[in-house]
């Protein structure tokens, strides 16, 4: 593959969430990829601390993943799932559903995470409905949460600049109080004590709409894009707990928690908190061949199973949901994930990250530094009138350096991949002080 070069090459391109005029006069670009690293097309080696973009969980490079995908391409590189199937859809799925909690034992496959969260709406909207509630029409979402990019993601999600330019977005949405407070829970190690009482803001919402008008809640156990934002000790329990008491849906979108970052296979037992549904992506396949993917528990998909015989009864599905290839992809993944003990590695290299993040406070700027499993998001100080200034010149500052590191805002998001080990995190940690120290 020949490098672009000229201003000419990289204009085509329109690249995604990038400031497009200022990366195409100075790009970055990524030409290789091994275990912990990557390498810039002129052989700069670069550790990768945040798993591309949160999805390469089993490292880079796995060989079982690329030689299944080629095996599946030369067997079969599609077929229909449309009133058709083929066999490693069915084992994909009976095999994510002995890693999911409890009875969310069907999956609906789809091609992203925000596939997946569309997906979720519309089944807890279409659930609702089948079981005689239609006046259940609204979805509850919570401020800076992110569920990708679809109508309905960015309707429910609460990052502004994520729904400002697309108009009214999907009516009958309203959004629970974000989790994120610095006086009360800078510099927490894990998951704050200070906080749990925030999940009653869903009480406000009923009040105000009354439950017999809400489909389902939404949240990220754990908000990733936002800038790494945790629940407080006993949030989740409490949203399940409100969610029961009025008859709504609780769906987690665990496209980041998915697979492992938090030492469990899901968010959900890392917490042990049972959702309705859960979607996922990324991790799923190692973020080798895109597929999402919805866990829907046995009442809701039993639910939809009552019609004759002969109905269709989800008027649902993309052309590529279970594409054969990327159901290899996750097949392999899945086996690296088992063999290696990835899915609970990060639960035992919590600690020692824990650690390691945390020594970043009191060096220039750092006003948070937040963890969990092997996620962390280190916070400074915004330059005034500059938000996210700073952060994006650690950002490009590091990529010179030899480090990928993800920014949202004012933070630092770290999410390795799962086989990291302690001198890759002393590494980063080295790093990243250095270069705290050397920006304005
Ligand atoms: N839900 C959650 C919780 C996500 O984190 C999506 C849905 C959408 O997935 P797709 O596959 O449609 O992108 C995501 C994606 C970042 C970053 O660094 C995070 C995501 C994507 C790109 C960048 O914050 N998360």
């Amino acid at each position: 593959m020949p490098t672009p070069s000229s201003a000419q090459d990289l204009d085509a391109f329109w690249m995604p969430f990038t400031a497009n005029r200022q990366f195409k006069a100075h790009p970055r670009l990524l030409a290789r990829a091994e275990g912990m690293h990557y390498w810039t097309p002129e052989g700069r080696q670069v550790l990768d601390a945040v798993a591309g973009l949160w999805c390469v969980n089993a490292g880079h490079g796995r060989r079982e993943i690329t030689d299944a995908v080629s095996q599946q391409l030369s067997t079969m590189e599609f077929a229909p799932t449309f009133q058709m199937g083929h066999p490693a859809g069915f084992e994909v799925a009976n095999r994510l559903i002995k890693l999911t909690p409890g009875d969310l034992n069907h999956v609906f496959f789809t091609n992203s995470g925000s596939e997946a969260v569309d997906t979720a709406l519309k089944i807890a909207l279409a659930y609702q409905r089948v079981k005689g509630e239609a006046s259940r029409q609204r979805l509850i979402g919570r401020e800076k949460g992110y569920h990708g990019v679809g109508f309905g993601g960015i309707s429910v999600g609460g990052m502004v600049n994520n729904r400002k330019f697309f108009g009214a977005l999907l009516p009958g949405t309203d959004h629970l109080r974000h989790t994120l407070d610095l006086e009360h829970n800078a510099f927490t190690r894990g998951q704050p004590e200070w906080g749990a009482h925030l999940a009653e803001d869903l009480e406000r919402l009923v009040a105000l709409h009354d439950a017999s008008t809400i489909a389902a809640v939404i949240v990220e156990p754990l908000s990733g894009s936002a800038g790494v934002v945790l629940p407080p000790k006993g949030y989740l329990q409490r949203l399940r707990a409100i969610c029961d008491k009025h008859g709504i849906l609780l769906i987690f979108d665990e496209v980041i928690t998915g697979f492992g970052r938090l030492g469990q296979p899901f968010g959900a037992q890392y917490f042990d908190v049972m959702p309705d549904m859960i979607t996922a992506a990324k991790g799923l396949t190692n973020g080798a061949i895109p597929m999402g993917a919805v866990f829907v528990r046995k009442h809701i998909y039993d639910t939809f199973m009552n019609g004759p015989e002969n109905a269709i009864e989800l008027f649902h599905g993309y052309t590529y949901s279970a594409h054969p290839v990327a159901c290899a992809a996750a097949l392999a993944t899945q086996d690296i994930y088992e063999r290696e003990g990835l899915l609970t590695r990060a639960g035992k290299l919590a600690k020692s990250w824990e650690d390691a993040v945390h020594s970043l406070r009191g060096l220039p700027h750092v006003i948070d530094v937040r963890n969990l499993g092997l996620v962390a998001g280190i916070e400074l100080e915004s330059r005034p009138g500059a938000v996210g200034a700073r952060a994006y010149e650690v950002f490009v500052k590091a990529f010179e350096k030899g480090l990928l590191v993800r920014i949202s805002g004012d933070v630092i998001a770290l999410s390795p991949p799962l086989i990291i080990e302690s001198a890759h995190i002393d590494q980063i940690v080295t790093m990243l002080s250095e270069l705290l120290r050397s920006v304005q």
